[in-house]
């Protein structure tokens, strides 16, 4: 056995480790991209029945665009999906008298009303962008007695299988952009932060059905310590 190590392998030793300084050899907290609804009934694009203002098809491709560049840049891409049974609680022709854009109590809730949009196996449900760049896509609001916003969790506090997957991913920082800013953007948004996930949403890549629930979503999410961008901006998007 012999101990003597060449001068040439220390000064390889040296490199690496002046290279690699430990912490960026430290596992770095992943950054994933939450892409919401982005499903021809919430587009004008597609004539859906729940179109938010603004969602045409250079909009969507303006989505693609971005959504593509994410996942160049590495990236972990999931989507939300709104995926309603056709006796679901939030359809206003589920309640007899009442129109869409009502609004019901259930229980403490205040449900607003909606037409029938993103019925299960139909056609204007599909997720407009290629379904295979995504990790996974989460559906949401498919118990017929509870509504979802949010990618997390339906209003009877039922998890969907999203933290569960980030976290097995690693993730800690999440971009979420898509339809509609004042429902499943804010509260999927605000849900994340209370999950503990940073958070940055991108503004130009979300339409809101209503613009004074729109402007109000931006304060709330804001007040949530969510940064608002209003484009992709890598550098803010890191320093964050
Ligand atoms: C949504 C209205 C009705 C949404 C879902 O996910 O933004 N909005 N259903
Ligand atoms: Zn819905």
């Amino acid at each position: 056995m012999s101990w003597d190590i060449s001068l040439s392998q220390i000064a390889c030793v040296g490199a690496f480790v002046m290279k690699f300084p430990l912490s960026t050899v430290v596992a770095r907290e992943k950054i994933g991209v939450v892409v919401t609804d982005i499903q021809g009934d919430f587009t004008t694009w597609k004539k859906g029945t729940l179109a938010a203002p603004g969602t045409d098809e250079a909009f969507i491709k303006r989505i693609e665009t971005a959504t593509l560049l994410l996942r160049r840049n590495g990236f972990l891409m999931y989507a939300t999906q709104d995926w309603h049974p056709i006796d679901h609680v939030s359809f206003a022709v589920n309640h007899p008298g009442k129109v869409p854009f009502d609004t019901i109590q259930i229980g403490n809730l205040t449900q607003t009303l909606w037409p029938p949009h993103c019925v299960q196996g139909t056609e204007n449900a599909k997720v407009l962008l290629d379904n295979n760049i995504f990790q996974a896509i989460i559906r949401k609001g498919q118990r017929r007695e509870f509504d979802s916003y949010s990618g997390f969790r339906d209003d009877g506090g039922n998890d969907t299988e999203m933290h569960a997957i980030l976290q097995e991913a690693g993730i800690g920082k999440l971009v979420i952009y898509g339809i509609a800013t004042d429902y499943c953007v804010k509260a999927t948004a605000i849900d994340a932060v209370s999950r503990g996930y940073k958070v940055v949403v991108i503004e130009g890549l979300c339409k809101g059905i209503g613009s004074e629930t729109t402007a109000q979503a931006l304060r709330e999410m804001r007040a949530k310590g969510i940064l608002i961008l209003k484009e992709i901006d890598m550098a803010r998007i890191a320093a964050t």
